[in-house]
């Protein structure tokens, strides 16, 4: 009998982030049944049926079990860094010097069109078991640094076996349209095309896109080009989501809104009329204080009036090598709450139940009967303490579809 087959974990204070108030959901003496790598049951110990008590039983020493965490924006596939940019900045190159070297977005576009898909998957997999080991069980990746067929779908297939080898579910993005391929300088609406009519289709039937995403900005598409990228994404029956109002207001929200999109991200210039359209949609607001901070903006997105709008909030890494260089959910949510006042419970329910909602998927993120059995395991005090430490972990085990193991994983062999 293998753990998948069932589990009785006892001696556990749950936070099941899946109460009617929208609370913690906290469980004291708590225990979880889990067979067939769903959970089977939640509750006190006390209260455990016949049925959970027959399982074998796991001692989880007093610690504290919360859903598994949902990173669900990440560019986590990429190949190289841009740590020699950043440093050439901080010794005063300007942003245009490196720009006219050739740098910024298109280094990475370069280093991921030369990287192999075995090189990329083994450069990404070192940052991927980086946010494992904090507790994530659930991870969206973000396609975008190859802007052609070929090699959109290189990291694409990438993410995917990231999925295999590791001990994560992988939720894929296509981003072809995150930056104009420089074989299309100056021709965006022909690389558009291109995205549209053959880049998209090709990729989803070969099963690799869940959703669709676009850079809606002024130095990437235009609203036009972006509602015909959703298009497109509608006409394959395929979610789609959107980087909008990040520099500036491009209305992105609302548009994303208008196709039923299942998030919103960054969002520091969101407008009124796009907390509205957001609100109407149920369109998750994906925050994203790692790229806010690497890039010492000021602008702080509308949080108090997306709270009031009742907009769901969700906290991300956004890891990528050129404004977000993290591979820590935990300090992301730290930064939510520090930069920007969420509350931990806010910055709690932004990486499990909603972040699980931005990825459009209804059985994870919470502990409830049915749902895939991905927990997290913590030596803390009280649920607040995921987003209060900074640089701690103090995850102590994980499960995935009902297998327990400790928070490091392997890495798959070089
Ligand atoms: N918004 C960002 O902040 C990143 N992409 C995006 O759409 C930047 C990605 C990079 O610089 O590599
Ligand atoms: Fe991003």
């Amino acid at each position: 009998m293998t753990e998948a087959d069932g589990l009785l974990l006892v001696n556990a204070r749950l936070a099941t982030m899946a109460a009617a108030d929208g609370g913690y959901g906290i469980v004291e003496d708590g225990a979880l049944a889990l067979q067939g790598g769903r959970i089977a049951w939640v509750g006190r110990r006390a209260d455990a049926p016949a049925a959970a008590r027959a399982l074998p039983v796991h001692d989880c020493g007093g610690l504290w079990i919360t859903p598994g965490l949902v990173d669900c924006h990440t560019h986590v596939v990429h190949a190289g860094n841009r740590s020699d940019e950043w440093e050439a900045r901080l010794n005063g190159a300007s942003y245009e010097d490196i720009a006219r070297a050739g740098g910024g977005i298109m280094a990475t576009v370069r280093a991921t069109r030369a990287a192999s898909e075995d090189a990329l998957l083994r450069q990404s997999a070192l940052r991927i078991a980086a946010l494992l080991a904090e507790g994530v069980t659930t991870l969206e990746i973000k396609s975008g640094y190859g802007l052609d067929l070929e090699n959109e779908a290189k990291m694409l297939r990438a993410a995917r076996r990231a999925g295999e080898l590791l001990p994560v579910r992988v939720a894929t993005t296509f981003l072809g349209a995150h930056a104009l391929a420089p074989e299309y300088a100056g021709r965006a609406d022909d690389y558009i095309d291109e995205v549209c009519a053959r880049m998209l289709p090709a990729l989803a039937r070969e099963g690799l896109v869940d959703a669709v995403d676009a850079f809606c900005e002024r130095i990437g598409f235009t609203h036009a080009q972006t509602a015909r990228v959703f298009a497109a994404a509608r006409g394959l029956g395929l979610p789609v989501k959107l980087h909008a109002e990040q520099l500036s207001d491009q209305g992105g929200a609302a548009l994303v809104a208008e196709y039923g999109g299942l998030s919103a991200d960054h969002l520091e210039w969101l407008s009124d009329a796009g907390i509205a359209a957001m609100a109407r949609a149920g369109t998750v607001a994906v925050l994203l204080p790692g790229a806010y901070y690497f890039l010492r903006e000021t602008r702080m997105p509308p949080i108090d009036a997306l709270r009031a709008a009742g907009v769901p909030l969700a906290v991300a890494t956004d890891c990528n090598p050129g404004t977000s260089p993290m591979t820590s959910l935990l300090l992301a949510l730290n930064m939510a709450c520090t930069l920007w006042r969420l509350t931990p419970l806010e910055a709690l329910r932004g990486c499990t139940v909603n972040a699980a909602r931005a990825l459009g998927r209804a059985d994870i993120g919470t502990l409830a009967p049915g749902q895939r059995a991905d927990l997290a395991m913590w030596d803390i005090a009280r649920p607040a303490d995921l987003a209060y430490a900074i640089g701690a972990n103090p995850c102590r085990a994980v499960v995935n579809g009902g297998v327990l193991r400790a928070p490091r994983v392997g890495l798959p062999p070089a």
